[in-house]
């Protein structure tokens, strides 16, 4: 079934129930001299790449695969359109390898054809804080799908993360593989009703007129919760330790420092929006919430080419009440011209997505480790940890 996963140290179907199995690493490192010190071989008309996102032409190059290649919905009807600016980001967090941005191009053109990533981060498993490399942006050009280049792009990266002495990984996929920590679903809070329904993103609702889902969906023009802001680089310290402490009730979750704060949530404009309530008393900060911002592309529309989206990331919520803070959220990106607020069921998500008129989505996110085992499969209100 799976000829490459099987081969790898992950969480097994057939080991699925079994409770003798411990928690922890699946297989010990390896001595870094016994690392292959080449890369895997790839089918001879393609070659790696080291993709410096510095440079703007390889940047270009990546996004250029990327918004025409990465991933679509069930129906092809959307295809992720991150940023060049995002990409920035994503790829460039406090103690990234540049080395761990990896294209594959083909020799005689040198057209960039391929694409995998890995960024480090520290995630806590239960009790045990592991440096990992979280992987993302595997994409693969449509016309060369179906030739197993997938699996010699997972292989380099995991080589290039064992030269740094790192063994273990997280990711999230669309698609089932060995085998899931845990499944989230995507739920939508419409913001432009009329245009998600135009490009058929939602459809209008049973003995629903255009008119009562326009009203339906109204938000206020100003955010209410008194002290409500955009978050400051003055802030880190106190962000950081907000979301330490709340993000400690979580099985799997990010640890994050205040330099990792900084990079992760400070806002970027048309990248990462953050906004924290101070006490208008003791000025003291309570509550925070956070949103990104990955368009997507609209294929084969007349009238629109993108969708402007916001996806939920990190919320805090100690004074405020969760609802009335991810409500401001709402108005704010509401503001800010988002088409559409999206979110998983992690963390405390699902207090609110009811209430604030998120509907479930057809699209599921599974969430992985690799080379790592945790003997039960989480519900997604055990996950405090969002990837890009
Ligand atoms: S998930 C988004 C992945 N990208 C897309 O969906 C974009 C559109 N699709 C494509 O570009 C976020 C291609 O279809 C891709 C597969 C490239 C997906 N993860 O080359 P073949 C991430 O980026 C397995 C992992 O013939 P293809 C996370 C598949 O099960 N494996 O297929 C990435 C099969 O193996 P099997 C995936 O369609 C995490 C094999 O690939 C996968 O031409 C990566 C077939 O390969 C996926 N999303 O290319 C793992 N999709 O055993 C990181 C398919 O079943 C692991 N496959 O035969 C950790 C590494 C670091 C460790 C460090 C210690
Ligand atoms: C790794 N970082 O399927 C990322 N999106 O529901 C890789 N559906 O947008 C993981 N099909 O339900 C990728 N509208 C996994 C996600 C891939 C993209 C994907 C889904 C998530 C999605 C939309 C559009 C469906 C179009 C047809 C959807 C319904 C919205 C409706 C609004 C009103 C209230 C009810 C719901």
């Amino acid at each position: 079934r799976h000829k490459f996963w099987e081969t790898q140290p992950v969480g097994q179907f057939k080991d699925l129930g079994d409770a003798s199995l411990p928690e922890g690493p699946i297989e010990p490192p390896t001595p870094l001299s016994e690392v292959k010190q080449e890369p895997y071989n790839l089918p001879s008309p393609y070659e790696w790449t080291t993709c410096d996102m510095d440079l703007e032409e390889m940047c270009n190059e990546v996004y250029v695969l990327l918004t025409n290649n990465y991933v679509e919905d069930d129906e092809n009807m959307f295809r992720f359109n991150y940023s060049k600016e995002f990409l920035r980001w994503a790829l460039r967090p406090p103690g990234f390898y540049r080395s761990w941005h990896i294209g594959v191009r083909v020799k005689t053109s040198k057209k960039l054809v391929a694409f995998i990533t890995g960024v480090p981060a520290r995630i806590r498993a239960r009790d045990t804080v592991v440096t990992m490399a979280e992987i993302n942006f595997l994409c693969v050009h449509k016309k060369l799908r179906s030739k197993r280049l997938a699996p010699v792009m997972i292989k380099e990266v995991t080589r290039r993360v064992h030269m740094e002495n790192i063994w273990q990984a997280a990711y999230t996929a669309g698609v089932v593989l060995p085998t899931p920590i845990s499944t989230c679903q995507y739920w939508h809070r419409s913001l432009n009703p009329k245009k998600l329904i135009d490009v058929g993103f939602s459809r209008l609702g049973a003995r629903m007129t255009m008119s009562r889902t326009i009203k339906l969906y109204k938000l206020p023009d100003q955010t209410v919760t008194p002290g409500f802001r955009k978050m400051e680089p003055h802030d880190v310290p106190a962000v950081t330790r907000l979301l330490r402490n709340y993000l400690k009730q979580f099985v799997v979750a990010p640890d994050f420092d205040e330099n990792d704060v900084e990079h992760w949530l400070l806002p970027k404009e048309g990248v990462i929006d953050s906004y924290l309530v101070e006490s208008p008393e003791t000025h003291e900060i309570t509550d925070f919430c956070s949103f990104y911002t990955l368009p997507s592309s609209i294929l084969g529309n007349q009238n629109h080419s993108t969708l402007k989206a916001a996806y939920s990331y990190y919320n805090v919520s100690t004074k405020t009440p969760l609802i009335q803070l991810m409500n401001d959220a709402l108005i704010v990106a509401k503001q800010k011209d988002f088409d559409v607020f999206n979110a998983l069921d992690v963390m405390q998500n699902e207090s609110f997505l009811k209430e604030l008129k998120f509907g479930p989505g057809d699209g599921k996110l599974h969430y992985y480790l690799y080379n790592y085992r945790l003997k039960h499969v989480l519900r997604a209100s055990e996950l405090g940890l969002v990837l890009l």
